[in-house]
C-alpha cells in the first residue's frame, strides 16, 4: 500500500522510501507472525521484529538512537498508516514505543533519555503511556492518583486504567497529582519502572480488537527522586504536547485500516455477482465507495497537514487544533469505511475471521482512544471560539 497522502507536496522523497521499505517489510512480517493466538507474544513478536529491521527509530531522537534529530510527526504517521493496512497489532506496537516516551523525548533528562530511548528504539524495552483513570478519562486533568514527597523518594498512590501495553511493558510513563496548584496545574510525570516497588498489575482486559490492556494499581509505589519527568506541576501540559504529536499518528492509523477496508470492498464488488450483473454495477455500490474514497482523502490531507506543521513549523508550534482535526475526521471516516465494507460483503462480511470483521472490531477503539471524538469537537470549537474572541478584541 502506499500512503494516501504520500505524494502530496507535505511529504518528500524520504517519507515515500519508508513506505516503500515498510510495506514490503510488513506484508511479510504479517503473514509469519500471524494475527491469532497470545496477544502479549504477538506484541512481543512485532517489537522484537520492529525493532531488528530499524523501523522502531522513528520512535526516538537521534541522538538517542533514532532515525531523526527530533520526532518527525510525518514519519510516524506514514509508518503506522502502511502498519494498519496489514496489521492492527503491528501498529499498536510501533506506535506505543512513541507514545510511551513521547514525554521522556520532549521533557526527559539526559539520564532519562539514555537509560530508555536507545532500549525502546532496538525493541529491547516496551513502553506505555499511563494518563487515565477509573475516574478520570476524557477529563484528564482530574485525575487523582497521587505523588508525594518522602525525603529522597517520590511515593505514588493510585489507579490507572486502559492502559495499553499494560501487563507486558518494561516501563510506564505515569502522570499524578503533585498538588502545587488545583488541577491541571498540580500534576506531575514520573517514568516508573514495571518492577517499581508498590506497582502491580491489578486487572488486565479482554477487548473487541484484542490488544495488551490492564489497570495498573499503585499502593505506596517508591520512586527515587530522579522519577520526575519534567517540571513539577508541569504534567498535564507534557501529556498534552504528548497526545498532539500521537493523535495525528493515530488518524494515520486509522487511514491505513480504511484503506483495506475500501481495498476490501472494491475488490469484493467486483468479483461478486448480482442481479445478472456485478455488485460494482450497482449505482448504490458505487456511491458508497465513493463517499469512503472522498472522506479518506479528505482525513488524509488533513493528517498530512498536522503532521507537516509539526514538523516545519519551528519550536513551540502548537498542532493541537489541527490534529485534533485529523483524529477527528480520519477516525469517523475509517468507522463509516469498515461498516461500508461489511455491509457490501453482506454474511461474510460478519463471518468471524474475515478481514472485514476484523477492521469493524479495530477501527472502534480509535474514536475512544487518545482523546475520544467528542474531546477533538471540543477543542476544535473551543478553538473557535478563542479565535472569534481574538478577533473581537483587534476589531
Ligand atoms: N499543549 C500545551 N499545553 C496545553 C495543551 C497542549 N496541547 N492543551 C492544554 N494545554 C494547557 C492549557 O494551555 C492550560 O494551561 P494554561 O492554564 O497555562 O493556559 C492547561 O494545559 C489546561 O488546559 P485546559 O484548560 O484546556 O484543560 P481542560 O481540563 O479543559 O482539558 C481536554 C482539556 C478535555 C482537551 C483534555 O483534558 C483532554 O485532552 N482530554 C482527553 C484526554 C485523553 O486524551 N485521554 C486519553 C489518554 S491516552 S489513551
Amino acid at each position: 500500500m502506499r500512503p494516501t497522502a504520500i505524494d502530496t507536496p507535505f511529504f518528500d522523497a524520504t517519507h515515500r522510501e519508508l513506505a516503500i521499505a515498510l510495506d514490503a517489510y510488513a506484508a511479510r512480517e504479517a503473514a509469519s507472525i500471524g494475527h491469532g493466538g497470545d496477544v502479549d507474544a504477538t506484541c512481543r513478536a512485532w517489537v522484537r521484529s520492529l525493532g531488528d529491521a530499524g523501523f522502531l527509530r522513528h520512535c526516538v531522537p537521534a541522538a538517542y538512537g533514532g532515525a531523526s534529530a527530533a520526532l518527525e510527526s510525518r514519519a510516524l504517521c506514514v509508518a503506522r498508516e502502511v502498519l494498519a493496512y496489514h496489521d492492527g497489532l503491528a501498529d499498536f506496537a510501533f506506535a506505543m514505543q512513541g507514545l510511551g516516551t513521547g514525554a521522556i523525548t520532549l521533557a526527559g533528562t539526559e539520564a532519562q533519555r539514555s537509560r530508555w530511548l536507545p532500549a525502546v528504539a532496538r525493541g529491547q524495552a516496551i513502553a506505555a503511556f499511563a494518563l487515565s483513570e477509573p475516574g478520570a478519562g476524557s477529563d484528564a486533568a482530574a485525575l487523582s492518583t497521587t505523588a508525594r514527597r518522602d525525603g529522597p523518594h517520590w511515593v505514588l498512590d493510585g489507579e490507572k486504567t486502559w492502559i495499553s501495553n499494560g501487563g507486558i511493558a518494561d516501563l510506564y510513563c505515569v502522570f499524578a497529582r503533585t498538588g502545587e496548584a488545583p488541577g491541571a496545574k498540580g500534576i506531575s510525570a514520573f517514568v516508573v519502572p514495571a518492577d517499581a516497588p508498590g506497582l502491580a498489575v491489578a486487572e488486565r482486559f479482554d477487548v473487541m480488537a484484542p490488544h495488551p490492556l490492564a489497570r495498573l494499581a499503585f499502593d505506596g509505589c517508591r520512586l527515587p527522586a530522579d522519577a520526575l519527568l519534567g517540571g513539577a506541576g508541569e504534567g498535564f501540559k507534557l501529556a498534552m504536547r504528548t497526545l498532539d504529536i500521537f493523535r495525528a499518528s493515530v488518524a494515520a492509523a486509522a487511514l491505513g485500516f480504511a484503506r483495506r477496508a475500501l481495498d476490501e470492498a472494491s475488490a469484493h464488488a467486483r468479483r461478486r455477482t448480482m442481479f445478472g450483473g456485478m455488485l460494482g454495477d450497482l449505482q448504490l455500490t458505487q456511491a458508497a465507495l465513493g463517499d469512503v474514497a472522498t472522506g479518506i482523502e479528505g482525513a488524509a490531507l488533513l493528517t498530512a497537514r498536522a503532521a507537516w506543521k509539526r514538523d516545519t513549523g519551528g519550536p513551540g508550534t502548537r498542532t493541537t487544533r489541527e490534529a485534533a482535526m485529523a483524529k477527528l475526521a480520519a477516525t469517523e471516516v475509517a468507522q463509516q469505511a469498515a461498516d461500508r465494507a461489511v455491509q457490501l460483503h453482506g454474511g461474510e462480511g460478519v463471518r468471524v475471521g474475515s478481514v472485514v470483521e476484523r477492521l469493524y472490531r479495530e477501527v472502534r477503539a480509535l474514536r475512544i482512544y487518545e482523546g475520544a471524538t467528542e474531546v477533538q469537537r471540543l477543542i476544535v470549537g473551543r478553538d473557535e471560539l478563542a479565535r472569534d474572541a481574538e478577533k473581537g478584541a483587534v476589531q
